[in-house]
């Protein structure tokens, strides 16, 4: 059996392009915006200048706006591939947008992490400096864009319009805005392709997908316009969202000090964003981060991962932090499983084991509550989350999700960011890499 850090290797590898990392090649055959974050943050440990090109190729299908789209659509793949595809997005017909086509909408910005990660690993060289000073401005401007143009609420908080853009999309904290703002509305005709290799019941329900894509294709109708509330019918403030992206300032805040710049800009973005987040998502009753409708106010009552990745925030108070980590060792999370961390508490009635973000665990979602429980000192936390992760893809492989339960693999195969955060995992514990088998 080979060990898990070349299978990791292997895979990763396997779904290379020359300039990205496809996510699967089957269910998956582009790039995607987080996916090639956290595909960095594994290339950097095994070839940086991959690492590098990652990012860089995806920063080219950044909008002028500073908008980094959630899928950069791969030209030499059938258009029918995937949907929603690039005859649904029609980005190239956007001023501002480039010439390549994307989707019109984004994900959680852990890019700044990602090339600072990218940078920390060869940092003597030029071309790694040169990295640096290139993508820098870019992450300017991409945060840039989601604190002014999407900060819709008027809070300091960057809101989502669509699921996809939580990178969670299936988790049950929409439902309640989905349910009520879009029913049975009408969709566009439209054949799912993310059936084709998985099984349904992992997968969103069609109602759900419904929603969807009706939420898409109004988005688009109006230009992919952002600014006024009465626009959208799912504008959401999300912890995780806003979390990384508190973090990515930080990790921006430290990009300048490598390129002799101003730092202090950036810790104040951070600083609003703490403020926002504590005064807006925390949910002083149930002690805990949740998800704001910003329509109404209202703000999520299932506990999900998302609830816990604010411990990536520095200046929470003692109270708010114990409340976190109380939760997270709790039997909703790490207490009640042999696999955490569900992506969904495993005592609320959402909870489903095998569907899509309602239960099963992540590696992407486990690396982020990893580093927030490290960068906060709770070590046993930490512990717990990467050798959780280790296991799960020691006995099951390189899968998108993983049973919580009983660890089967769930979703695609031959996942990359389940096969980059593994090697990121294994060289930052020290797990000896040869005696893992994969
Ligand atoms: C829509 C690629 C993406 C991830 C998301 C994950 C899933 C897409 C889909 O796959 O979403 O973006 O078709 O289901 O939810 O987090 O980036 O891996």
């Amino acid at each position: 059996m080979k060990h898990l850090w070349h299978a990791a290797e292997d895979v990763l590898n396997a779904n290379w392009t020359g300039g990205a990392t496809l996510p699967s090649r089957r269910q998956y055959p582009h790039q995607w915006s987080w996916d090639s974050a956290f595909n960095s943050i594994g290339w950097a440990r095994l070839a940086p200048d991959r690492a590098r090109t990652e990012l860089r190729s995806l920063f080219e299908g950044q909008w002028a706006s500073g908008r980094v789209p959630q899928i950069i659509f791969n030209p030499d793949v059938d258009p029918h591939a995937y949907f929603p595809g690039p005859d649904f997005w029609r980005t190239t017909t956007i001023a501002g947008a480039p010439p390549t086509p994307t989707s019109g909408i984004v994900q959680p910005p852990i890019h700044a992490r990602a090339a600072l990660a990218t940078y920390l690993a060869d940092p003597q060289s030029d071309a790694s400096m040169d990295f640096l000073r290139a993508l820098y401005p870019r992450l300017r401007s991409w945060h840039g864009y989601l604190r002014q143009h999407r900060d819709i609420g008027a809070g300091g908080l960057a809101a989502i319009v669509h699921p996809w853009e939580s990178g969670l999309d299936n988790s049950p904290l929409w439902d309640h805005v989905l349910g009520k703002r879009i029913g049975d509305g009408q969709a566009e005709d439209y054949i799912r392709r993310d059936l084709t290799h998985i099984d349904t019941s992992h997968r969103p329900t069609d109602a759900d997908y419904r929603a969807y894509v009706v939420l898409a294709s109004h988005y688009r109708d109006t230009g992919y316009r952002d600014e006024k509330l009465n626009d959208h019918r799912f504008i959401v403030e999300d912890p995780l969202f806003n979390a990384v992206l508190l973090d990515a300032e930080l990790c921006c805040a430290r990009i300048a000090e490598l390129l002799g710049q101003d730092p202090r800009p950036h810790r104040a973005a951070a600083r609003g964003i703490h403020h926002a987040l504590v005064t807006r998502l925390w949910d002083s009753e149930a002690n805990r981060f949740a998800a704001r409708d910003v329509r109404t106010g209202a703000l999520s009552q299932t506990p999900t991962i998302g609830s816990l990745i604010p411990l990536l925030d520095p200046w929470l108070t003692q109270q708010m932090r114990e409340q976190v980590l109380r939760l997270a060792y709790s039997e909703e999370f790490a207490g009640g499983c042999e696999y955490p961390m569900p992506s969904t508490a495993l005592r609320s009635p959402d909870f489903d084991r095998y569907r899509y973000w309602r239960g099963p665990t992540w590696i992407s979602t486990n690396w982020l509550m990893w580093t927030a429980a490290t960068a906060a000192g709770a070590d046993e936390l930490a512990g717990i989350i990467a050798r959780a992760s280790i296991e799960l893809v020691d006995r099951a492989g390189f899968r998108e999700y993983y049973d919580p339960l009983d660890g089967a693999g769930l979703g695609s195969d031959l996942f990359s960011w389940t096969a980059a955060l593994t090697l990121d995992f294994l060289a930052s514990t020290g797990v000896p890499t040869d005696t893992a088998a994969g």
